[in-house]
């Protein structure tokens, strides 16, 4: 019989802890067909972040580092200035990249880092319980915006990608989804382009923004959450290369 579709080496066959339709796996996934595709398997090495994808070191087969919330792009400098032969790459999402660790982000781009950064945009706080993150968009409840999130008080989505866009330090930054399998492969185009572009010595930040599904706490099915994403999510935050 022939193979048609296959898990890719560096996607470890174990038991997932993300909740059925949770948007992780996927990027896991675009990451670990990337460093297959690329043939960086022994030259690659990863950050996990503090959220959800905390055990993101149990899933890709390559050598990660953990670090405190937020501080991906401070260890990525360090991990890549001494080691400027490895492929470094940081794995982070909207709490700990667009809140506690926004001065890392906008200065390791600003100092233009030539590392690659997968941005989890699922606009909350998962793993610590659903909590409105910078970039909840307006009357999106959450369990801190009981009332949907109003611009007076809250203040209004952070847009990262636009934020980044503008550093010149930041040699690509492109938002993609990943709600449909049409969104899922420009997602993996963005991705190893982004891997691509360190491979090839750039010197700048590479970032993808993937807006990414938390149907646990956003209280909607898998698909519910997909469809919220196309109609909802994208209207903050437009999908498409932004620079580079
Ligand atoms: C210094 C510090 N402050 C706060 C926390 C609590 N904390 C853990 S994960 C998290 C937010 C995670 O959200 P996000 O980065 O969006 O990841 P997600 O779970 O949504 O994928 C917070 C605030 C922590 N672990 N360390
Ligand atoms: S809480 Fe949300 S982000 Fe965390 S694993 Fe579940 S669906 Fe994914
Ligand atoms: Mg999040």
């Amino acid at each position: 019989m022939k193979t048609v579709f296959a898990r890719t080496p560096t996607l470890k066959d174990c038991p997932t802890h993300y909740c059925p339709g949770c948007g992780h796996g996927i990027a896991h996934r675009l990451i670990a067909e990337t460093i297959d595709e690329l043939d960086i398997h022994g030259r690659t090495i990863g950050i996990a972040p503090v959220g959800c994808a905390v055990l993101a070191y149990d899933y890709l087969d390559v050598d990660m580092v953990e670090v405190a919330h937020g501080r991906a792009p401070a260890v990525a400098t360090g991990m890549k200035r001494t080691n400027p032969d490895k492929v470094i790459f940081s794995y982070q999402g909207d709490g700990d990249l667009a809140a506690i660790g926004t001065g890392e982000i906008i200065h390791a781009a600003h100092r233009g880092e030539q590392i690659t950064v997968i941005f989890i945009n699922n606009a909350v706080f998962g793993m610590t319980g659903g909590q409105m993150a910078p970039t909840t968009v307006l009357d999106q409840v959450t369990a801190t915006t009981q009332r949907g999130r109003r611009a007076v008080g809250e203040g209004y989505p952070l847009q990262v990608s636009e934020l980044l866009a503008i550093l010149p330090g930041a040699v690509y930054v492109e938002r993609c989804s990943v709600y449909n399998p049409a969104q899922v492969r420009r997602a993996k185009k963005a991705v190893k382009h982004a891997f691509q572009l360190q491979l090839d010595g750039v010197q700048g930040l590479a970032f993808v923004e993937l807006l990414s599904p938390c149907p646990t706490y956003w209280r909607m099915t898998p698909v519910k959450a997909m469809e919220w994403i196309e109609k909802e999510m994208t209207k903050v935050f437009p999908l498409g290369r932004l620079k580079g």
